[in-house]
């Protein structure tokens, strides 16, 4: 394995940080690249198969970019089946502890991991709710917001039109997948004029 890829511990529920530069982020063969990306796009090692051959990357949004595009290519089923990959916020996954070490830290940092009976509950009926009426599972990006808004949300984009739907959540699932990024791939050095 090589020595510079980030590992993702399953042990604590801490957003991890890695601070890879584009020079070693290039630098990475195929597998190396799968497996430092591979859940920028939750539990879709696929997209960052996709996207490989597009090195070299400028800089992390760069790279973001790259992803949107893939994404944004796909069939309405790929999108869709991008979609299904996310587990349910407060869902059954955080109960037993399968969530992912990414989704994990996040579902915490909203405080998801802490909700009293009445919320949970809340959560599990509208949850149950928009899958029904969608055919997927509702997906927002957990660290833009905490518990009250996340319900709000979910409330709301109940009402939205399918094609609506479909097209909010792969919204979220970029605005995701750009904060990974930016815990693996270091921030460009800030220049600042004499
Ligand atoms: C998630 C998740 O796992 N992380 C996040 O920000 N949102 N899941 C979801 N259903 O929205």
């Amino acid at each position: 394995m090589h020595r510079d890829i980030p590992q993702y511990s399953s042990e604590t529920s801490d957003i991890q940080h890695t601070d890879m530069d584009m020079r070693q982020v290039n630098s990475l063969s195929y597998e190396e690249f799968v497996e430092t990306f591979g859940n920028v796009v939750e539990r879709c090692p696929v997209v960052a198969a996709a996207v490989w051959s597009g090195r070299p990357f400028a800089n992390s949004h760069d790279l973001e970019a790259s992803i949107g595009e893939f994404i944004d290519s796909l069939p309405v089923a790929g999108q869709e089946g991008i979609v299904r990959c996310h587990p349910d916020l407060a869902g059954r996954d955080l109960k037993r502890g399968a969530l992912t070490a990414e989704s994990r830290g996040e579902q915490t940092q909203a405080g998801l991991t802490l909700l009293d009976a009445g919320d949970a509950a809340r959560m599990n009926r509208l949850n149950a709710q928009y899958k029904e009426r969608f055919g997927f599972p509702f997906v927002i990006c957990a660290r833009m917001n905490n518990k009250e808004e996340i319900l709000l949300q979910l409330a709301e984009r109940l009402g939205n039109e399918p094609a609506q739907e479909r097209q909010c959540a792969i919204e979220e699932v970029k605005k995701i997948c750009q904060l990974r990024l930016q815990d693996i791939i270091q921030c460009p050095a800030t220049h600042t004029k004499l």
